[in-house]
């Protein structure tokens, strides 16, 4: 074969793409291939003749497969470009939305009650949420047959003595047997227990309590510290009133009304056609509790406040049934 003719494989190789080039391969070099053919031939031709032949045959195969070589390089690169070119990925595209989340309702309420609070000087208390009979109960003047006391309404564990806290009250027992005789301002917020389980009430819930321990503490800082408490919540415009009321742990005691929220104090079942909506408990603190406590009612006086989370947070965003809050409906809670 002449050289011109090695010369247009080496041409053909240059033009061909990747199947091409294997089929110019196996054309030239494979086992029948034209030069691995040539090169066989060589044994037939004289000493003189094979040398010079086989010089220039092998040149030839050197530079066919440094061609074929170069040309696989060659397309490897350039697909490697085009598929760089259409995986690119243009940055400035605007990207995928991602879904936020957001705190629960109830945990915002919360989280706005505990500011006000905060804003007015008290301190966050917590404490555990299974305590024993004393600090839930006893020590807050719950005589012995107080209904909250009976197994129906509490959740009491099985090894002996130990109940799921009713309210946030043992927290206050707690902070004021760790503070006296100093002066105390606290509020405690958190989960309590009962067994309650309808549209108004569920078995877990959760509560702020307040209270303040020091001397000369009267009804006035109470009525002075809740109204401020309200107007912050609701508005400076809000009605007030204080009704006088029953708990085991105050003396006197109070429940607290705001002016229906929904109704303009017209009447509506929000507020079973009243125009006052309940809020919150508080009272002074009985001197039993105060005993309890660890302080000597003759030198100090304290008011106590509570109110239930879920019942304000319902209150609030006119939530009709407090299940709704603890069910996890995505539906209900994007609305926030
Ligand atoms: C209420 C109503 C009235 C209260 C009392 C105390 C304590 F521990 F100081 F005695 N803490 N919270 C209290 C008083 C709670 O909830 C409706």
């Amino acid at each position: 074969m002449a050289d011109q003719d090695w010369q247009a494989y080496l041409e053909a190789i240059d033009q061909a793409d990747l199947t091409e080039l294997e089929a110019l391969r196996v054309e030239v070099l494979g086992r029948r291939g034209k030069l691995t053919e040539a090169l066989r031939a060589l044994s037939q031709l004289p000493p003189e003749a094979r040398r010079e032949s086989g010089q220039m045959l092998n040149r030839t195969k050197a530079a066919i497969e440094e061609r074929l070589m170069s040309r696989r390089q060659t397309l490897a690169e350039s697909a490697l470009v085009q598929r760089l070119a259409e995986e690119r990925v243009d940055l400035t595209l605007p990207g995928e939305p991602i879904a936020l989340g957001h705190p629960h309702p109830l945990a915002m309420i919360q989280e706005r009650l505990v500011s006000i609070f905060v804003a007015m000087g008290f301190q966050v208390a917590l404490g555990p949420e299974v305590e024993d009979d004393w600090h839930n109960f006893e020590a807050l003047n719950f005589p012995k047959d107080h209904p909250a006391r009976d197994m129906q309404d509490s959740f009491t564990l099985a090894s002996g003595g130990w109940l799921l806290r009713t309210h946030t009250s043992p927290v206050q027992i707690r902070a004021m047997r760790a503070s006296a005789p100093g002066p105390l301002r606290i509020i405690a917020p958190g989960r309590v227990y009962r067994r309650d389980d309808d549209a108004t009430h569920a078995s877990a819930f959760h509560q702020i309590e307040g209270l303040v321990v020091d001397h000369g503490v009267s009804m006035a800082h109470l009525k002075a510290t809740l109204a401020t408490f309200v107007r912050e919540l609701f508005g400076s415009k809000v009605a007030i009133r204080f009704r006088p009321s029953y708990f085991p742990f105050t003396e006197p005691s109070a429940e607290l009304d705001v002016g229906c929220l929904f109704c303009g104090q017209k009447g509506c079942v929000l507020c079973s056609e009243t125009g006052w909506l309940e809020v919150l408990g508080a009272g002074l603190v009985h001197p039993n509790v105060l005993l309890a406590g660890g302080y000597d009612p003759e030198a100090v006086t304290g008011f106590a406040f509570g109110l239930g989370i879920e019942r304000l947070t319902m209150l609030y965003y006119q939530i009709p049934d407090v299940r709704i809050l603890l069910q996890g409906d995505l539906q209900f809670l994007e609305q926030f």
